[in-house]
C-alpha cells in the first residue's frame, strides 16, 4: 500500500515511515494539509496516517476536506494524535476518520492497525469492482453486447433532460430487420443470432459521436438516440446504415425486398415530439411502421 504520513514533526514522519517500510508498505510524507492534498489529488494513496495538531488545517479539517473532495474514492484514514482526550477521538471519527491512535504509538500496534485497514480497503475495492461488473452486465444485451433496453431508457431520460436544459434537439431512430421471421425459419435460430450480432456491430460502426447510443430494443428491433441532432442529422445516420448493411451483404434469399438482409427505420426528434421521452420513441415507431408499409429497406420521418 502507498501510505501517506501527514505530520508537522519531521522526527515523527521518519519514525512512522520506518514502521511502514518494516511492514513492507511504501511511505509518502507531507508536513501539513497543504502539502498532503496535491499528493492525494494525484491518486494512488491507499491509506492516510495523519497528525491532528498541525499549523494550517488540522487533521480533522484535512479529513473533512478529503471526504468532500473524493466522495467516490474511499480509503482509510487513521489519526496519530498527541491528544488522548475522548472528545478528540469522537471528533476524529465524526470528521470521517476510521481510527484514532495516540502518540507515542507502539510500532506493533501501528502495524496491526495498518493490516486491519488493508483488509477493509481490499473488501471495499472488491465490492466496487463487483458492482461495476454487475452494472455493466445489467445494461448490456447478452447476445449482441450492445446496450439493452434498460440502458437505453436510462440514457434516453438523461439525454432528454439535457436537451431540455441546453435547449438542443434530440433525435431517435427505431429500426427493425425486414423479413426476419423467414430468415430464422429458413436459416435456423443460430444463424439468426449471428445475423443480429452483425447488424448490431454494423449499427455501432455508423455512430460517430461519443454520446450517440444504439441499443437492442427487443427481438430484431434496435433503437438509436442521437443527442444534439436534428431530423436531417438523423437522416444522414439512417442513410449510412442502409449503405453499411448493403456493404455487409448478409445473404437473405427469403426476403422479397432484396437478396440480402435489410432494415426499415423510423425517425423522430424532440422538435416534433416534445412531450415525453416515450412520445419520441412512439413517433419513431409510427414512422417505422410507415417505412414497412411503404416497401421496407428505407426510412421515414
Ligand atoms: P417485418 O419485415 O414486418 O419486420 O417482418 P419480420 O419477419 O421481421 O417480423 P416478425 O415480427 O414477424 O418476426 C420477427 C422474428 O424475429 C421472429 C423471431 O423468431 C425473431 N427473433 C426475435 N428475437 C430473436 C433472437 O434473439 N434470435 C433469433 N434468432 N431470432 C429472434
Ligand atoms: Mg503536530
Ligand atoms: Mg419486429
Ligand atoms: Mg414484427
Ligand atoms: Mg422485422
Amino acid at each position: 500500500m502507498n501510505i501517506l504520513v501527514v505530520d508537522d514533526d519531521r522526527f515523527i514522519r521518519e519514525i512512522i515511515s520506518a514502521v511502514i517500510k518494516d511492514a513492507k508498505h511504501n511511505p509518502i510524507t507531507a508536513a501539513n494539509a497543504e502539502e498532503a492534498l496535491p499528493i492525494l489529488d494525484q491518486g494512488g494513496i491507499d491509506l492516510v496516517l495523519t497528525d491532528v495538531e498541525m499549523p494550517g488545517k488540522n487533521g480533522f479539517e484535512l479529513t473533512r476536506e478529503i471526504r468532500n473532495r473524493f466522495p467516490d474514492n474511499w480509503f482509510p484514514i487513521i489519526f496519530l494524535s498527541g491528544q488522548s482526550d475522548e472528545k478528540h477521538y469522537e471528533e476524529g471519527i465524526d470528521a470521517g476518520g476510521d481510527d484514532y491512535l495516540t502518540k507515542p504509538v507502539s510500532p506493533i500496534v501501528l502495524k496491526a492497525k495498518i493490516l486491519a485497514m488493508e483488509r477493509i480497503a481490499k473488501m471495499k475495492k472488491d465490492l466496487d469492482s463487483a458492482n461495476a461488473r454487475l452494472e455493466k452486465l445489467s445494461s448490456q444485451d447478452p447476445l449482441t453486447k450492445i446496450s439493452n433496453r434498460r440502458d437505453l431508457e436510462h440514457n434516453l431520460l438523461k439525454e432528454w433532460q439535457r436537451s431540455k436544459r441546453d435547449q438542443t434537439e434530440l433525435a431517435a431512430i427505431m429500426l427493425d430487420i425486414d423479413y426476419f421471421k423467414p430468415y430464422n425459419d429458413n436459416y435456423g435460430h443460430q444463424q439468426g443470432d449471428d445475423c443480429l450480432k452483425v447488424v448490431a456491430k454494423t449499427l455501432k460502426k455508423c455512430l460517430n459521436r461519443s454520446h450517440d447510443l444504439v441499443a437492442r430494443y427487443g427481438g430484431e428491433e434496435f433503437a438509436i438516440i442521437l443527442p444534439d441532432a436534428n431530423l436531417s442529422g438523423a437522416e444522414t445516420v439512417a442513410l449510412q446504415i442502409l449503405d453499411a448493411l448493403k456493404e455487409a451483404n448478409l445473404k437473405h434469399e427469403f426476403s422479397t425486398v432484396a437478396d440480402r438482409v435489410t432494415v426499415s427505420m423510423g425517425i423522430s426528434s424532440t422538435r416534433f415530439a416534445a412531450e415525453t421521452p416515450n412520445a419520441l420513441i412512439k413517433q419513431a415507431d409510427e414512422a417505422l411502421y410507415q417505412a414497412k408499409e411503404n416497401g421496407r429497406n428505407r426510412f421515414e420521418l
